[in-house]
């Protein structure tokens, strides 16, 4: 807490303080017939929903709430299984895929389930991509895990293709289990907790600007225009997820391949897998300073 002290306004440290105290609030999404509910159902220790072969059974976003083995609230929500926008016809479908990307918006953590026997689809690597635009925290439960005939095989591609297509969600968080069985699913809590304070992470002012400094003579901001960019500090404006925003002449103009470079070392340098990292640029004018 002593870390979250120093860096943030008063009004900043109330808020997140309070929060700890309301419940996490996780979504389970994917595609129909995934396991979701056959999962929430796991977590509860009972059937509280109807699970089943044939897909699109889950039709409302339903909320409830779990005390895990820390004490800790978790108010976890099941949804309608996304497919394809064409596919969708029914109006009554066309509301439950509406409360599931609702219920997406709402969670602080999404838990993506993927049929593992089924592989990784199109489909799949969309709904992560909105959550990665939603900026919420995320992690993949490659579910069935129990059906995979060839595990290593399976997790190589899935990790993969995964790792191909999300970059901007790199190192996203992987938990194999069997929503069936039950075999592994006490990973799974404990990955979302662990996400959830990654989406919640402050970096204190002075350690972000050692790294800036580092990152800035590693590979040194470009040219634009002719004219070298002077970026010149760092701050975390906001967590949930991290927000940082560069300052310096021009730096507005940063290209999208150096704004890309710098999120990268923000996330390996502070640990800050899996979870969106917006980095904003501010241009800086002032009119007593030469804009060297
Ligand atoms: N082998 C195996 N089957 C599973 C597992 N989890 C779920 N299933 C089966 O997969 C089918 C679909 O499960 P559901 O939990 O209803 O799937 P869903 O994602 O909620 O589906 P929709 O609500 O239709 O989107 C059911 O027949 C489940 O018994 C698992 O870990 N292993
Ligand atoms: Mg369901």
């Amino acid at each position: 807490m002593s870390e979250i002290a120093d860096n943030l306004p008063p009004e900043e440290l109330a808020a997140d303080e309070a929060h700890d105290d309301r419940p996490l609030k996780l979504a389970i999404v994917g595609r129909p017939n995934a396991g979701k509910s056959t999962l929430l159902n796991r977590l509860l220790g009972e059937e509280r929903q109807i699970t089943g072969p044939e897909p699109g059974l889950t039709r409302d976003a339903i909320a409830v709430i779990l005390t895990d083995d820390q004490g800790r609230e978790i108010e976890i929500v099941d949804t309608a299984g996304l497919r394809k926008r064409a596919r969708i016809e029914a109006p009554l479908e066309k509301m439950s895929v509406s409360s599931a990307i609702e219920a997406l918006k709402m969670a602080e953590v999404v838990v993506l389930c993927l049929d593992a026997a089924e592989g990784i689809h199109d489909q799949d690597l969309q709904i992560a991509r909105l959550v990665e635009r939603e900026g919420r925290a995320c992690i993949v439960a490659l579910n069935k895990w129990d059906a995979v005939p060839d595990r290593n095989a399976t997790r190589k591609a899935i990790m993969e293709r995964l790792e191909e297509s999300l970059a901007q969600m790199k190192g996203i968080p992987v938990v194999t289990l069997s929503a069936l069985t039950g075999a592994g699913i006490e990973r799974l809590l404990p990955a979302v907790r662990a996400a959830h304070e990654v989406w919640n992470k402050r970096i204190p002012t002075g350690e972000l600007n050692r790294w800036f400094e580092h990152a800035l003579e590693t590979h040194q901001a470009p040219l634009v225009s002719g004219r070298r960019l002077k970026l010149r500090y760092v701050t975390q404006a906001k967590a949930r997820p991290p927000t940082f925003v560069v300052f310096g002449t021009r730096a507005e103009q940063t290209p999208e391949d150096y704004s890309r470079y710098l999120v990268n070392s923000l996330r390996d340098t502070f640990k800050l897998p899996g979870t969106p990292i917006r980095l904003q640029f501010r241009g800086t004018k002032n009119p007593f300073v030469e804009d060297d």
